[in-house]
Protein backbone atom coordinates (compact mmCIF):
# COMPACT_ATOMS: atom_id res chain seq x y z
CA UNK A 1 0.00 0.00 0.00
CA UNK A 2 1.65 3.51 -1.00
CA UNK A 3 2.11 5.80 2.75
CA UNK A 4 -0.04 8.43 2.57
CA UNK A 5 2.71 10.86 3.14
CA UNK A 6 4.52 9.61 -0.14
CA UNK A 7 1.83 11.42 -2.25
CA UNK A 8 3.55 13.49 -3.99
CA UNK A 9 0.48 13.32 -7.13
CA UNK A 10 -2.26 14.22 -4.31
CA UNK A 11 -3.67 17.53 -4.33
CA UNK A 12 -2.92 19.93 -1.21
CA UNK A 13 -4.97 23.02 -0.37
CA UNK A 14 -1.56 24.14 1.63
CA UNK A 15 2.20 24.51 1.29
CA UNK A 16 4.43 25.17 4.51
CA UNK A 17 7.75 26.07 4.06
CA UNK A 18 10.85 25.18 6.02
CA UNK A 19 13.88 27.00 6.46
CA UNK A 20 17.20 25.24 6.81
CA UNK A 21 17.45 27.49 10.09
CA UNK A 22 14.23 26.71 11.12
CA UNK A 23 14.38 23.32 12.17
CA UNK A 24 12.02 23.32 14.99
CA UNK A 25 10.37 20.11 15.82
CA UNK A 26 8.33 21.69 18.84
CA UNK A 27 7.10 24.12 16.30
CA UNK A 28 2.92 24.57 16.98
CA UNK A 29 2.23 23.60 13.56
CA UNK A 30 3.87 19.69 14.13
CA UNK A 31 0.75 19.32 16.55
CA UNK A 32 -1.39 17.57 14.63
CA UNK A 33 -0.67 15.85 10.88
CA UNK A 34 -3.05 17.45 8.27
CA UNK A 35 -3.31 15.67 4.59
CA UNK A 36 -4.15 18.72 3.63
CA UNK A 37 -1.08 20.17 4.33
CA UNK A 38 2.44 19.65 2.39
CA UNK A 39 5.63 20.85 4.87
CA UNK A 40 8.17 21.88 1.81
CA UNK A 41 11.89 21.57 2.74
CA UNK A 42 14.45 22.52 0.04
CA UNK A 43 18.39 22.46 -0.70
CA UNK A 44 18.76 25.12 -2.91
CA UNK A 45 22.08 27.10 -4.93
CA UNK A 46 20.74 30.34 -3.87
CA UNK A 47 21.45 29.60 -0.11
CA UNK A 48 24.70 27.71 -0.74
CA UNK A 49 25.74 30.16 -3.02
CA UNK A 50 24.89 33.70 -1.08
CA UNK A 51 28.56 33.92 0.53
CA UNK A 52 31.31 31.77 0.39
CA UNK A 53 30.71 28.78 3.31
CA UNK A 54 32.34 26.54 5.16
CA UNK A 55 32.01 23.17 3.87
CA UNK A 56 31.14 21.70 7.17
CA UNK A 57 28.59 24.69 7.46
CA UNK A 58 26.24 23.63 3.84
CA UNK A 59 27.07 19.66 5.10
CA UNK A 60 25.17 20.32 8.46
CA UNK A 61 22.91 22.32 7.19
CA UNK A 62 21.23 19.89 4.68
CA UNK A 63 21.79 16.61 6.87
CA UNK A 64 19.31 18.10 9.67
CA UNK A 65 17.42 19.41 6.97
CA UNK A 66 16.91 15.62 5.65
CA UNK A 67 16.77 14.22 9.20
CA UNK A 68 14.46 17.10 9.88
CA UNK A 69 12.41 15.72 6.67
CA UNK A 70 12.02 12.13 7.91
CA UNK A 71 11.68 12.88 11.45
CA UNK A 72 7.89 14.87 10.38
CA UNK A 73 7.03 11.54 7.71
CA UNK A 74 7.85 9.70 10.71
CA UNK A 75 4.98 11.49 12.38
CA UNK A 76 2.46 11.06 9.94
CA UNK A 77 3.15 14.81 8.09
CA UNK A 78 3.22 15.20 4.13
CA UNK A 79 6.47 16.10 3.48
CA UNK A 80 8.27 17.11 0.02
CA UNK A 81 11.82 17.28 -0.01
CA UNK A 82 13.72 18.61 -2.95
CA UNK A 83 17.54 17.72 -3.04
CA UNK A 84 20.10 20.03 -4.75
CA UNK A 85 20.52 17.48 -7.48
CA UNK A 86 16.76 16.79 -8.09
CA UNK A 87 16.41 17.71 -11.37
CA UNK A 88 12.70 19.63 -10.58
CA UNK A 89 14.72 21.77 -8.48
CA UNK A 90 14.92 25.50 -10.02
CA UNK A 91 17.28 26.17 -7.14
CA UNK A 92 15.63 29.16 -5.52
CA UNK A 93 13.53 29.29 -2.57
CA UNK A 94 10.65 31.20 -4.81
CA UNK A 95 11.31 29.44 -7.79
CA UNK A 96 10.72 26.43 -6.29
CA UNK A 97 7.15 27.75 -4.41
CA UNK A 98 6.16 28.47 -7.61
CA UNK A 99 6.29 25.19 -9.26
CA UNK A 100 4.89 23.59 -6.05
CA UNK A 101 2.16 25.71 -5.40
CA UNK A 102 0.83 24.74 -8.99
CA UNK A 103 1.60 21.02 -8.57
CA UNK A 104 -0.42 20.34 -5.96
CA UNK A 105 -3.10 22.89 -7.14
CA UNK A 106 -2.57 25.03 -3.39
CA UNK A 107 -4.59 27.95 -2.61
CA UNK A 108 -2.55 28.87 0.82
CA UNK A 109 1.29 29.13 1.21
CA UNK A 110 3.22 29.75 4.89
CA UNK A 111 6.40 30.09 5.98
CA UNK A 112 7.76 30.64 9.58
CA UNK A 113 8.68 34.44 9.70
CA UNK A 114 12.63 34.08 8.37
CA UNK A 115 15.44 35.28 10.37
CA UNK A 116 17.52 37.00 7.64
CA UNK A 117 16.18 40.58 5.98
CA UNK A 118 17.06 38.92 2.21
CA UNK A 119 14.88 36.20 2.52
CA UNK A 120 12.41 38.05 4.18
CA UNK A 121 12.05 40.36 1.58
CA UNK A 122 12.29 37.76 -0.95
CA UNK A 123 9.56 35.91 0.19
CA UNK A 124 6.87 38.43 1.07
CA UNK A 125 7.19 39.84 -2.38
CA UNK A 126 7.21 36.62 -3.85
CA UNK A 127 3.94 35.55 -1.48
CA UNK A 128 2.25 38.93 -2.92
CA UNK A 129 2.63 38.36 -6.65
CA UNK A 130 1.83 34.79 -6.14
CA UNK A 131 -1.34 35.65 -4.05
CA UNK A 132 -2.57 38.27 -6.56
CA UNK A 133 -1.89 36.15 -9.62
CA UNK A 134 -3.30 32.89 -8.08
CA UNK A 135 -6.17 34.67 -6.22
CA UNK A 136 -4.10 32.66 -3.09
CA UNK A 137 -3.20 33.36 0.44
CA UNK A 138 -0.10 33.66 1.86
CA UNK A 139 0.78 33.78 5.86
CA UNK A 140 3.89 34.68 7.46
CA UNK A 141 3.71 32.64 10.89
CA UNK A 142 6.30 33.47 14.25
CA UNK A 143 9.02 30.92 14.52
CA UNK A 144 8.28 30.35 17.99
CA UNK A 145 11.78 30.31 19.04
CA UNK A 146 12.91 33.53 20.40
CA UNK A 147 12.17 35.44 23.71
CA UNK A 148 11.71 38.89 22.31
CA UNK A 149 9.96 40.27 19.22
CA UNK A 150 11.90 41.12 15.71
CA UNK A 151 10.52 44.87 16.44
CA UNK A 152 10.83 44.96 20.30
CA UNK A 153 14.25 47.25 20.91
CA UNK A 154 13.48 50.23 19.71
CA UNK A 155 10.42 50.76 22.05
CA UNK A 156 12.13 49.08 24.99
CA UNK A 157 15.42 52.02 24.55
CA UNK A 158 12.77 54.61 23.83
CA UNK A 159 14.40 58.13 25.11
CA UNK A 160 17.79 56.72 25.29
CA UNK A 161 20.43 57.48 23.99
CA UNK A 162 22.62 54.47 24.27
CA UNK A 163 21.44 51.02 23.39
CA UNK A 164 23.12 49.29 26.59
CA UNK A 165 23.13 45.26 26.26
CA UNK A 166 23.16 45.58 30.32
CA UNK A 167 20.02 47.44 30.34
CA UNK A 168 18.07 45.27 28.15
CA UNK A 169 19.70 41.77 29.82
CA UNK A 170 18.41 43.17 33.09
CA UNK A 171 14.75 43.59 31.90
CA UNK A 172 15.28 40.03 30.54
CA UNK A 173 16.34 38.40 33.59
CA UNK A 174 13.31 40.38 35.30
CA UNK A 175 10.88 39.30 32.51
CA UNK A 176 11.95 35.60 32.43
CA UNK A 177 12.44 35.42 35.91
CA UNK A 178 16.01 33.70 36.19
CA UNK A 179 18.41 34.05 38.61
CA UNK A 180 15.90 36.10 40.78
CA UNK A 181 15.83 35.94 44.84
CA UNK A 182 11.92 36.07 46.25
CA UNK A 183 12.15 40.00 46.12
CA UNK A 184 12.63 39.49 42.35
CA UNK A 185 16.91 40.75 42.73
CA UNK A 186 19.34 39.03 41.50
CA UNK A 187 20.86 36.42 43.26
CA UNK A 188 24.27 37.03 44.33
CA UNK A 189 23.32 40.47 44.67
CA UNK A 190 24.50 41.46 41.38
CA UNK A 191 23.29 41.45 38.34
CA UNK A 192 26.60 40.41 35.98
CA UNK A 193 29.53 38.65 37.58
CA UNK A 194 31.78 39.27 34.54
CA UNK A 195 34.91 40.58 36.44
CA UNK A 196 34.92 36.93 37.95
CA UNK A 197 35.15 34.79 34.32
CA UNK A 198 38.53 36.55 32.71
CA UNK A 199 41.10 33.62 33.77
CA UNK A 200 43.77 32.81 31.71
CA UNK A 201 43.76 28.79 31.55
CA UNK A 202 46.84 27.13 33.23
CA UNK A 203 46.37 24.18 31.55
CA UNK A 204 43.66 22.48 34.22
CA UNK A 205 41.27 21.68 34.55
CA UNK A 206 41.74 19.64 31.25
CA UNK A 207 39.76 20.44 28.34
CA UNK A 208 36.71 17.99 28.27
CA UNK A 209 36.61 15.77 25.69
CA UNK A 210 34.49 16.62 22.47
CA UNK A 211 31.34 14.85 23.84
CA UNK A 212 29.62 15.09 20.13
CA UNK A 213 29.30 12.10 18.16
CA UNK A 214 30.71 11.72 14.29
CA UNK A 215 28.34 11.57 11.73
CA UNK A 216 29.45 10.39 8.22
CA UNK A 217 28.18 12.26 5.20
CA UNK A 218 30.84 11.49 3.03
CA UNK A 219 27.52 10.24 0.00
CA UNK A 220 26.69 13.98 0.58
CA UNK A 221 29.88 15.64 0.55
CA UNK A 222 30.56 13.83 -2.92
CA UNK A 223 26.73 15.33 -4.28
CA UNK A 224 28.06 18.71 -3.51
CA UNK A 225 31.05 18.49 -5.09
CA UNK A 226 29.33 17.05 -8.28
CA UNK A 227 26.92 19.94 -8.10
CA UNK A 228 30.20 22.11 -8.04
CA UNK A 229 28.68 24.06 -5.00
CA UNK A 230 31.82 26.43 -3.77
CA UNK A 231 33.00 25.96 0.06
CA UNK A 232 36.26 26.50 1.91
CA UNK A 233 37.54 24.94 5.26
CA UNK A 234 37.83 21.49 6.05
CA UNK A 235 34.53 19.14 5.17
CA UNK A 236 35.41 16.27 7.58
CA UNK A 237 32.11 14.49 5.47
CA UNK A 238 32.76 11.01 7.36
CA UNK A 239 33.11 12.55 10.78
CA UNK A 240 30.88 15.41 10.90
CA UNK A 241 30.08 16.32 14.55
CA UNK A 242 27.61 18.73 14.84
CA UNK A 243 24.25 17.78 16.23
CA UNK A 244 21.88 17.10 13.33
CA UNK A 245 18.75 16.38 15.28
CA UNK A 246 17.10 17.81 18.69
CA UNK A 247 17.87 14.60 20.61
CA UNK A 248 21.60 14.86 19.72
CA UNK A 249 21.13 18.98 20.31
CA UNK A 250 19.65 17.22 24.21
CA UNK A 251 22.05 15.00 24.73
CA UNK A 252 25.01 18.11 24.04
CA UNK A 253 23.09 20.20 26.17
CA UNK A 254 23.15 17.75 28.86
CA UNK A 255 26.97 17.06 28.46
CA UNK A 256 27.52 20.81 28.45
CA UNK A 257 25.78 21.35 31.78
CA UNK A 258 26.52 18.40 34.03
CA UNK A 259 30.27 18.41 32.84
CA UNK A 260 31.49 21.93 31.06
CA UNK A 261 29.28 24.55 32.82
CA UNK A 262 31.15 24.47 35.99
CA UNK A 263 34.37 26.01 34.49
CA UNK A 264 32.64 28.18 31.37
CA UNK A 265 32.84 31.40 33.61
CA UNK A 266 36.39 30.90 35.33
CA UNK A 267 37.51 30.31 31.24
CA UNK A 268 35.57 31.93 29.21
CA UNK A 269 37.81 34.30 27.50
CA UNK A 270 40.72 32.24 27.89
CA UNK A 271 42.51 31.11 24.63
CA UNK A 272 45.47 28.38 24.12
CA UNK A 273 47.26 26.61 21.29
CA UNK A 274 46.75 23.51 23.47
CA UNK A 275 42.86 23.51 23.23
CA UNK A 276 39.84 24.38 20.87
CA UNK A 277 36.92 23.97 22.61
CA UNK A 278 38.21 25.07 26.63
CA UNK A 279 34.49 25.32 28.26
CA UNK A 280 32.76 26.47 25.65
CA UNK A 281 29.02 24.69 24.61
CA UNK A 282 29.47 24.69 21.04
CA UNK A 283 25.26 24.83 21.43
CA UNK A 284 24.99 27.59 18.88
CA UNK A 285 24.40 25.83 15.56
CA UNK A 286 21.71 23.64 17.57
CA UNK A 287 20.09 26.97 18.91
CA UNK A 288 20.36 28.73 15.59
CA UNK A 289 18.70 26.29 13.78
CA UNK A 290 16.24 25.94 16.35
CA UNK A 291 16.54 22.17 17.22
CA UNK A 292 16.97 23.74 20.99
CA UNK A 293 15.34 26.53 22.85
CA UNK A 294 16.94 29.02 24.37
CA UNK A 295 14.54 29.37 27.43
CA UNK A 296 15.18 25.67 27.54
CA UNK A 297 18.82 25.54 27.90
CA UNK A 298 19.31 28.76 30.38
CA UNK A 299 16.50 27.00 32.69
CA UNK A 300 18.65 23.85 32.85
CA UNK A 301 21.81 26.23 33.97
CA UNK A 302 19.77 27.92 36.45
CA UNK A 303 18.58 24.88 37.65
CA UNK A 304 22.45 23.32 37.41
CA UNK A 305 23.19 26.38 40.01
CA UNK A 306 20.33 25.61 42.04
CA UNK A 307 21.46 22.01 43.15
CA UNK A 308 25.01 23.11 43.44
CA UNK A 309 26.16 21.59 40.56
CA UNK A 310 27.72 25.02 38.68
CA UNK A 311 29.11 28.49 40.40
CA UNK A 312 26.39 31.55 40.10
CA UNK A 313 29.06 33.63 37.64
CA UNK A 314 29.46 30.82 35.30
CA UNK A 315 25.67 30.43 35.14
CA UNK A 316 24.85 34.31 35.06
CA UNK A 317 27.49 34.80 32.01
CA UNK A 318 26.38 31.77 30.11
CA UNK A 319 22.31 33.02 30.37
CA UNK A 320 23.70 36.64 29.85
CA UNK A 321 24.88 35.47 26.24
CA UNK A 322 21.87 33.94 25.02
CA UNK A 323 18.92 35.55 27.04
CA UNK A 324 21.06 38.80 26.68
CA UNK A 325 23.81 38.84 24.08
CA UNK A 326 21.76 36.50 21.52
CA UNK A 327 18.34 38.72 21.34
CA UNK A 328 19.97 41.74 21.85
CA UNK A 329 22.13 41.58 18.30
CA UNK A 330 19.07 40.23 16.91
CA UNK A 331 17.00 43.32 17.87
CA UNK A 332 19.94 45.78 16.40
CA UNK A 333 19.88 43.68 13.67
CA UNK A 334 15.93 44.01 12.86
CA UNK A 335 16.08 47.63 14.04
CA UNK A 336 19.02 48.52 11.28
CA UNK A 337 18.09 46.75 8.26
CA UNK A 338 18.31 47.58 5.29
CA UNK A 339 21.84 49.04 5.24
CA UNK A 340 23.05 47.74 8.31
CA UNK A 341 25.84 45.81 6.22
CA UNK A 342 26.67 49.24 4.30
CA UNK A 343 28.19 50.78 7.32
CA UNK A 344 31.71 52.08 7.81
CA UNK A 345 32.15 54.23 10.13
CA UNK A 346 35.72 54.70 9.79
CA UNK A 347 36.13 54.39 6.07
CA UNK A 348 37.99 51.23 6.60
CA UNK A 349 38.69 50.05 2.80
CA UNK A 350 41.61 46.92 2.83
CA UNK A 351 41.02 44.02 1.36
CA UNK A 352 41.39 40.69 3.81
CA UNK A 353 44.91 39.29 3.40
CA UNK A 354 45.02 36.08 1.63
CA UNK A 355 45.57 33.94 4.69
CA UNK A 356 41.92 34.67 6.26
CA UNK A 357 41.58 31.70 3.61
CA UNK A 358 44.62 29.58 4.32
CA UNK A 359 45.83 30.35 8.02
CA UNK A 360 49.29 30.41 6.87
CA UNK A 361 50.24 33.62 9.06
CA UNK A 362 53.42 33.67 11.49
CA UNK A 363 51.11 35.76 13.51
CA UNK A 364 50.73 32.67 15.68
CA UNK A 365 47.75 33.99 17.49
CA UNK A 366 45.85 34.53 14.03
CA UNK A 367 47.48 31.09 13.06
CA UNK A 368 45.23 29.04 15.44
CA UNK A 369 42.01 31.04 15.68
CA UNK A 370 41.98 30.96 11.77
CA UNK A 371 43.14 27.70 11.30
CA UNK A 372 40.74 26.32 13.83
CA UNK A 373 38.48 27.93 11.87
CA UNK A 374 38.92 26.26 8.71
CA UNK A 375 39.63 23.06 10.54
CA UNK A 376 36.37 23.32 13.00
CA UNK A 377 34.37 25.66 11.05
CA UNK A 378 34.39 26.92 14.74
CA UNK A 379 35.98 29.60 16.57
CA UNK A 380 35.16 30.94 20.59
CA UNK A 381 33.82 34.71 21.27
CA UNK A 382 37.22 35.86 22.19
CA UNK A 383 38.99 34.22 19.67
CA UNK A 384 36.50 35.80 17.09
CA UNK A 385 36.23 39.28 18.67
CA UNK A 386 40.31 40.20 20.75
CA UNK A 387 42.10 37.90 17.85
CA UNK A 388 41.01 38.50 14.34
CA UNK A 389 38.17 40.67 14.54
CA UNK A 390 40.96 43.08 16.87
CA UNK A 391 43.36 42.54 13.98
CA UNK A 392 40.79 43.55 11.29
CA UNK A 393 40.08 46.47 13.08
CA UNK A 394 43.41 47.47 13.74
CA UNK A 395 44.68 47.18 10.49
CA UNK A 396 41.40 48.76 8.77
CA UNK A 397 40.10 45.81 6.35
CA UNK A 398 36.99 46.38 4.80
CA UNK A 399 34.23 45.61 7.25
CA UNK A 400 31.51 44.39 4.43
CA UNK A 401 34.16 41.80 3.27
CA UNK A 402 34.99 41.15 6.71
CA UNK A 403 31.56 40.12 7.34
CA UNK A 404 31.02 38.05 4.31
CA UNK A 405 33.74 36.16 5.44
CA UNK A 406 32.23 35.55 9.17
CA UNK A 407 28.69 34.88 7.71
CA UNK A 408 30.68 32.24 5.46
CA UNK A 409 33.14 30.25 7.95
CA UNK A 410 31.37 29.93 11.11
CA UNK A 411 28.56 26.76 11.73
CA UNK A 412 26.28 29.02 13.76
CA UNK A 413 26.85 32.07 11.17
CA UNK A 414 23.52 33.50 9.92
CA UNK A 415 22.87 37.01 9.24
CA UNK A 416 20.33 38.28 12.01
CA UNK A 417 23.36 37.16 14.59
CA UNK A 418 26.46 37.09 12.04
CA UNK A 419 26.64 41.11 11.25
CA UNK A 420 25.43 43.14 14.63
CA UNK A 421 28.63 40.99 16.14
CA UNK A 422 30.87 41.53 13.33
CA UNK A 423 30.31 45.09 11.75
CA UNK A 424 28.88 46.34 15.09
CA UNK A 425 30.33 44.76 17.79
CA UNK A 426 33.83 43.91 16.75
CA UNK A 427 34.47 46.44 14.17
CA UNK A 428 32.47 49.67 15.11
CA UNK A 429 31.39 50.37 11.76
CA UNK A 430 28.10 51.27 12.94
CA UNK A 431 29.54 53.88 14.73
CA UNK A 432 29.28 52.83 18.25
CA UNK A 433 25.28 51.67 18.41
CA UNK A 434 26.59 48.27 19.99
CA UNK A 435 30.02 49.20 21.20
CA UNK A 436 30.49 52.25 23.28
CA UNK A 437 34.33 51.97 22.47
CA UNK A 438 36.00 49.38 19.78
CA UNK A 439 37.38 46.46 21.24
CA UNK A 440 40.99 46.94 20.54
CA UNK A 441 44.07 45.71 22.00
CA UNK A 442 47.69 45.29 21.37
CA UNK A 443 49.88 42.17 22.33
CA UNK A 444 49.44 42.55 25.63
CA UNK A 445 45.84 41.25 26.15
CA UNK A 446 46.30 38.20 23.89
CA UNK A 447 49.84 37.65 26.20
CA UNK A 448 47.59 37.70 29.43
CA UNK A 449 44.81 35.67 27.60
CA UNK A 450 46.56 32.64 25.99
CA UNK A 451 50.10 31.05 25.24
CA UNK A 452 49.98 32.23 22.03
CA UNK A 453 52.67 34.33 22.14
CA UNK A 454 55.29 32.39 23.45
CA UNK A 455 55.55 30.67 19.88
CA UNK A 456 55.12 33.38 17.89
CA UNK A 457 57.65 34.49 15.37
CA UNK A 458 57.09 37.71 16.00
CA UNK A 459 58.11 39.88 19.67
CA UNK A 460 55.07 41.02 21.81
CA UNK A 461 57.18 43.09 23.88
CA UNK A 462 58.77 45.19 20.56
CA UNK A 463 56.95 48.30 18.93
CA UNK A 464 58.84 49.08 15.92
CA UNK A 465 61.77 46.55 14.88
CA UNK A 466 60.69 44.24 12.28
CA UNK A 467 60.17 41.21 14.28
CA UNK A 468 57.71 43.68 16.47
CA UNK A 469 54.49 42.11 17.05
CA UNK A 470 52.55 43.88 14.28
CA UNK A 471 49.26 44.23 16.97
CA UNK A 472 51.72 46.78 18.82
CA UNK A 473 52.26 49.35 16.21
CA UNK A 474 48.63 48.54 14.83
CA UNK A 475 47.37 49.82 18.24
CA UNK A 476 48.50 52.82 19.12
CA UNK A 477 48.33 54.21 14.48
CA UNK A 478 44.31 52.84 15.48
CA UNK A 479 44.05 55.56 18.01
CA UNK A 480 46.48 58.51 16.35
CA UNK A 481 43.90 57.53 13.11
CA UNK A 482 40.87 58.29 14.53
CA UNK A 483 41.82 60.95 17.03
CA UNK A 484 39.17 63.08 15.61
CA UNK A 485 36.17 60.29 16.14
CA UNK A 486 37.58 58.99 19.32
CA UNK A 487 39.63 61.89 21.04
CA UNK A 488 37.06 63.20 22.96
CA UNK A 489 35.49 59.62 24.37
CA UNK A 490 36.24 59.83 27.60
CA UNK A 491 36.23 55.76 27.75
CA UNK A 492 39.69 56.18 25.47
CA UNK A 493 40.67 58.89 27.52
CA UNK A 494 43.84 56.72 28.75
CA UNK A 495 45.49 55.63 25.10
CA UNK A 496 45.36 59.55 24.13
CA UNK A 497 47.04 60.54 27.57
CA UNK A 498 50.07 57.82 26.95
CA UNK A 499 50.19 59.25 23.23
CA UNK A 500 50.73 62.62 24.48
CA UNK A 501 53.19 61.64 26.47
CA UNK A 502 55.01 59.78 23.75
CA UNK A 503 57.97 61.47 21.69
CA UNK A 504 57.06 62.70 18.58
CA UNK A 505 59.75 60.24 16.80
CA UNK A 506 58.37 57.47 18.56
CA UNK A 507 54.93 58.62 17.18
CA UNK A 508 56.52 58.97 13.91
CA UNK A 509 58.58 55.47 14.34
CA UNK A 510 55.03 54.09 15.28
CA UNK A 511 53.21 55.12 12.26
CA UNK A 512 55.85 54.23 9.93
CA UNK A 513 56.42 50.99 11.33
CA UNK A 514 51.69 50.55 10.71
CA UNK A 515 51.94 51.89 7.29
CA UNK A 516 54.79 49.22 6.42
CA UNK A 517 52.70 46.53 8.16
CA UNK A 518 49.36 47.88 5.78
CA UNK A 519 51.00 47.92 2.83
CA UNK A 520 52.28 44.06 2.89
CA UNK A 521 49.48 42.42 4.81
CA UNK A 522 49.58 39.13 2.81
CA UNK A 523 53.29 38.79 3.72
CA UNK A 524 52.73 38.81 8.04
P1 LIG B 1 29.29 29.78 24.24
O1 LIG B 1 30.49 30.55 24.56
O2 LIG B 1 29.13 28.46 24.89
O3 LIG B 1 28.04 30.71 24.57
C1 LIG B 1 26.72 30.18 24.73
C2 LIG B 1 25.76 30.73 23.72
O4 LIG B 1 25.59 32.11 23.91
C3 LIG B 1 26.18 30.57 22.26
O5 LIG B 1 25.88 29.30 21.77
C4 LIG B 1 25.37 31.67 21.60
O6 LIG B 1 24.10 31.21 21.26
C5 LIG B 1 25.25 32.72 22.68
N1 LIG B 1 26.17 33.84 22.44
C6 LIG B 1 27.36 34.05 23.02
N2 LIG B 1 27.87 35.23 22.63
C7 LIG B 1 27.00 35.75 21.75
C8 LIG B 1 26.97 36.95 20.99
N3 LIG B 1 27.94 37.86 21.05
N4 LIG B 1 25.93 37.14 20.17
C9 LIG B 1 24.94 36.24 20.08
N5 LIG B 1 24.90 35.09 20.78
C10 LIG B 1 25.92 34.87 21.62
N6 LIG B 1 27.35 33.84 17.27
C11 LIG B 1 26.52 33.17 16.48
O7 LIG B 1 25.67 32.42 16.96
N7 LIG B 1 26.58 33.31 15.11
C12 LIG B 1 27.49 34.11 14.52
O8 LIG B 1 27.52 34.21 13.30
C13 LIG B 1 28.40 34.82 15.34
N8 LIG B 1 29.33 35.63 14.79
C14 LIG B 1 30.19 36.32 15.61
C15 LIG B 1 31.11 37.20 15.02
C16 LIG B 1 31.97 37.93 15.82
C17 LIG B 1 32.94 38.89 15.19
C18 LIG B 1 31.92 37.78 17.22
C19 LIG B 1 32.83 38.57 18.09
C20 LIG B 1 31.02 36.92 17.80
C21 LIG B 1 30.13 36.18 17.01
N9 LIG B 1 29.18 35.32 17.58
C22 LIG B 1 28.31 34.65 16.76
C23 LIG B 1 29.03 35.19 19.04
C24 LIG B 1 29.85 34.03 19.67
O9 LIG B 1 31.20 34.13 19.29
C25 LIG B 1 29.30 32.66 19.33
O10 LIG B 1 27.92 32.62 19.61
C26 LIG B 1 29.97 31.56 20.14
O11 LIG B 1 31.35 31.59 19.94
C27 LIG B 1 29.39 30.21 19.75
O12 LIG B 1 30.05 29.17 20.40
P2 LIG B 1 29.41 28.44 21.66
O13 LIG B 1 28.09 27.88 21.29
O14 LIG B 1 30.43 27.48 22.19
O15 LIG B 1 29.20 29.64 22.66
C1 LIG C 1 22.75 28.48 5.17
C2 LIG C 1 21.83 27.67 4.30
C3 LIG C 1 22.35 26.90 3.28
C4 LIG C 1 23.82 26.77 3.02
N1 LIG C 1 21.54 26.21 2.44
C5 LIG C 1 20.20 26.25 2.63
C6 LIG C 1 19.30 25.58 1.74
O1 LIG C 1 19.70 24.97 0.76
N2 LIG C 1 17.98 25.65 1.99
C7 LIG C 1 17.47 26.36 3.03
O2 LIG C 1 16.26 26.37 3.22
N3 LIG C 1 18.29 27.03 3.85
C8 LIG C 1 19.64 26.99 3.69
N4 LIG C 1 20.46 27.70 4.51
C9 LIG C 1 19.86 28.51 5.57
C10 LIG C 1 19.29 29.82 5.01
O3 LIG C 1 20.31 30.57 4.40
C11 LIG C 1 18.60 30.59 6.12
O4 LIG C 1 17.37 29.98 6.33
C12 LIG C 1 18.37 32.04 5.77
O5 LIG C 1 19.59 32.72 5.76
C13 LIG C 1 17.43 32.73 6.77
O6 LIG C 1 18.06 32.86 8.03
FE1 LIG D 1 49.80 37.44 18.19
FE2 LIG D 1 51.61 39.36 18.52
FE3 LIG D 1 51.35 37.48 20.35
FE4 LIG D 1 52.37 36.90 17.97
S1 LIG D 1 53.25 38.25 19.49
S2 LIG D 1 50.86 35.72 19.08
S3 LIG D 1 51.19 38.23 16.63
S4 LIG D 1 49.82 38.99 19.79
Amino acid sequence: MKKKTDTHATPASTLRLILGDQLNAQHSWFDRADPEVVYVLMEVRSETDYVLHHAQKILAIFAAMRAFGEQLRAGGHRVRYIRLDDPSNRQSLVDNLDALAAHYQATRVEWQAPDEWRVDQALQQWGDNWAQAHQGQTAVVDSEHFLTARNELPRLFEGRKQWLMEHFYRQMRRRFELLLDADGKPEGGQWNFDHDNRKRWPGNPPEPRDWRQPHDHGALWEMLQAQGVRSFGEPQATQLRWPLDRTEALQHLDHFITTVLPHFGDYEDAMSSKAQRLFHSLLSFALNVKMLHPLEVVRRAEEAWREGKAPLAAVEGFIRQIIGWREYVRGIYWSQMPGYDERNALAHRLPLPAWFWTGQTRMNCLRHAIGQSLETAHAHHIQRLMVIGNFALLAGLDPKELHHWYLGIYIDAFEWVELPNTLGMSQWADGGIIATKPYVSSAAYIGRMSDYCQGCAYDPKQKTSTDACPFNALYWDFFLRHQSIFGNNPRMGMAYQQIKKMQPDDVQALQQRAADLRSQLDTL
